[in-house]
């Protein structure tokens, strides 16, 4: 298995160790705006706050690259970054060229997405309907480029994510609430529309360190 950080974290000032980079300030403000909700329920939970963050943020590989562990055995590798205090889970995404994920579900969660590197092609479909053995219909094709952002729900739909590109690309996610990762999601069958249920959604690394298998 070939397992590589994307770019060495280069040297940085070391003279104030309390000094937060930008990405890590966005971390904090993704934390602060889910302050205030349930954590239990979507309803209470302000997207457009949420995106208008992540769109302030300009990507800087030199920030988040420690979190960006990339595996080009995998589809993609889904790397945890923050927890949210319990109420979301913030994820950093390495798709490796030419793969992209099953077709799968949120969880009834929000998921908003920011491209930190690349290009990503996002294929939506309806949720299947009911147990009838048809393909599944492509309902919109987007490629989102370096540092847009996205928003993704049940209500929308099911989607796949993929890299088209020849190179790695890295994608920003943050689940609220954090349900796909206590419960798992659904994935479904492009033939025949058949829906799997996967009981856990694991990560390839926490907080920067690889999870041993
Ligand atoms: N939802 C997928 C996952 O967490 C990634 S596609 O973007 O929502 O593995
Ligand atoms: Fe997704």
């Amino acid at each position: 298995m070939t397992c590589t950080a994307l770019s060495p974290l280069q040297q940085q000032e070391t003279s104030d160790v309390t000094k937060m980079d930008r990405f890590d300030t966005l971390v904090e403000s993704l934390k602060d705006i889910l302050g205030p909700s349930s954590g239990i329920t979507s309803d209470d939970v302000d997207v457009g706050d949420l995106m208008h963050a992540m769109e302030k943020y300009k990507s800087d590989e030199r920030e988040w690259s420690p979190y960006a562990m990339a595996d080009a055995s995998r589809a993609y590798t889904r790397n945890l970054v923050d927890e949210g205090n319990g109420k979301s889970n913030l994820l950093i995404l390495v798709w490796t060229p030419g793969k992209g994920s099953p077709i799968h579900d949120h969880g009834n969660a929000h998921c908003v997405m920011k491209i930190l590197r690349g290009t990503l092609t996002e294929t939506r479909y309806d949720f299947p309907d009911g147990d009838k053995n048809k393909p599944m219909e492509v309902k919109s094709t987007s490629h989102h480029k370096e540092n847009a952002v996205a928003y993704m729900a049940d209500e929308l739909g099911v989607h796949r994510i993929s890299n088209e590109g020849s190179d790695f690309a890295v994608s920003l996610h943050l689940y609220t609430p954090p349900n796909v990762a206590k419960s798992g999601c659904n994935i479904f069958d492009l033939r025949s529309g058949k829906k799997s249920h996967v009981p856990k959604c694991g990560y390839f690394s926490k907080f920067g360190h690889i999870l041993k298998e």
